[in-house]
């Protein structure tokens, strides 16, 4: 029997697919359970939507009881999570502000951040989380910061490209990665961890007169093959070509959906991994959906439009799937 479902039950699923949080995943699953037309036809998709309210209740439960004891928890928003972590003064809190619209304290006295703070930076047509962090030195490594640089999915290096301790932070903090296991090599399965890829050093400050020689010297004496990138949060130096970096080091693609016969929805896309197929995008819209698809079709990298794909058709960022049940 056909759903016949109404676009009042769309916008629901709408703001379900754009929620950053469990809350308001909780309240567009309520939505859509309040519109959904109530007949036969949608026994099995309200069971289902109860099912998933139930799910979200309760990790909403257990979360809040854990988030109140990690103040160094930050929980994940948007396309990916992306912190920064540098000495004090490094500009850490002025790029924040620069790309986001959090207004982290920018001061130029040490230790003006004490807990880590997020922004999201918008990236085409999707957000980007950025979390400023407790400033690290040889002196003081705040307890807890650590666990908060393992869980999240990309790092910004920041050094400071005006001061002679450069090469020194730089070192520092490559060392102090490797060290905490918050970079490593090879990713181990179930461990939390960051790749060398998905960490970039970025060169701050580097609008100041001694930038241009301080880079010449990290790019001389750091790590070999280390990229460094400068920026300048004043100037604006770098930053757009920045945001396309941060980007790629998160190893995201975007995903758009759309239904039989009609255009595709190019609001909200799925974000899924590198190397996801048409059997990941499914189980990430609906959990029975890998198991009820009949056919998948794909606009964008496919060889001509609409073209049928098996499930384990590798996607790539901005192609248009639409699945039949
Ligand atoms: N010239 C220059 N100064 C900057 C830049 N970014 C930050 N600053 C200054 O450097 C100081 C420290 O910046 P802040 O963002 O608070 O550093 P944090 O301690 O790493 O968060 C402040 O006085 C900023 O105004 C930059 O790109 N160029
Ligand atoms: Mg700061």
């Amino acid at each position: 029997m056909p759903a016949n479902l109404t676009p009042q039950y769309y916008d629901a699923e709408e703001a379900f697919k754009k929620a950053v949080n469990v809350e308001e995943k909780i309240a567009a699953l309520e939505e859509m359970l309040a519109v959904i037309p109530k007949h036969k036809g949608t026994e099995k998709i309200q069971a289902d939507l109860k099912k998933r309210l139930s799910k979200l209740r309760e990790e909403g439960q257990s979360k809040s009881k854990t988030a109140r004891v990690d103040p160094f928890f930050v929980e994940k928003q948007g396309a990916g999570q992306v912190a920064l972590v540098g000495f004090p003064n490094t500009g850490k809190s002025a790029l924040v502000g620069a790309v986001t619209r959090a207004r982290p304290k920018v001061a130029d006295y040490p230790f003006t951040t004490n807990v880590p703070l997020a922004g999201m930076m918008p990236y085409e047509d999707i957000y980007i989380q950025l979390v400023d962090t407790p400033p690290i030195s040889q002196e003081i490594i705040p307890p807890g910061l650590a666990g908060a640089l393992r869980n999240a999915d990309a790092l910004l290096v920041l050094i400071d490209a005006g001061s002679d301790e450069c090469l020194e932070q730089l070192e520092f903090c490559l060392k102090y990665l490797t060290d905490k296991k918050i970079v490593r090599e090879a990713a181990a399965p179930d461990t939390r961890g960051i790749l060398p890829d998905q960490r970039l050093v970025l060169a701050t400050r580097a609008d100041l007169p001694q930038g241009h020689e301080n880079i010449e010297i990290m790019r001389e004496l750091g790590p070999a093959g280390l990229e460094i990138y400068p920026i300048s949060a004043v100037t604006g130096m770098g930053l757009e070509a920045l945001k396309e970096k941060i980007f790629k080091i998160l190893g995201i693609i975007r995903i758009y959906t759309k239904i039989p016969g009609k255009e595709p929805d190019m609001r909200t896309p799925f974000i899924l991994q590198q190397g996801s197929t048409i059997q990941d995008l499914a189980s990430s819209i609906h959990r029975d959906l890998p198991r009820l698809m009949k056919n998948a079709r794909l606009w964008g990298s496919a060889r001509f439009e609409g073209q049928s794909v098996m499930r384990d058709h590798l996607l790539q960022d901005r192609d248009i799937v639409e699945i039949t049940q």
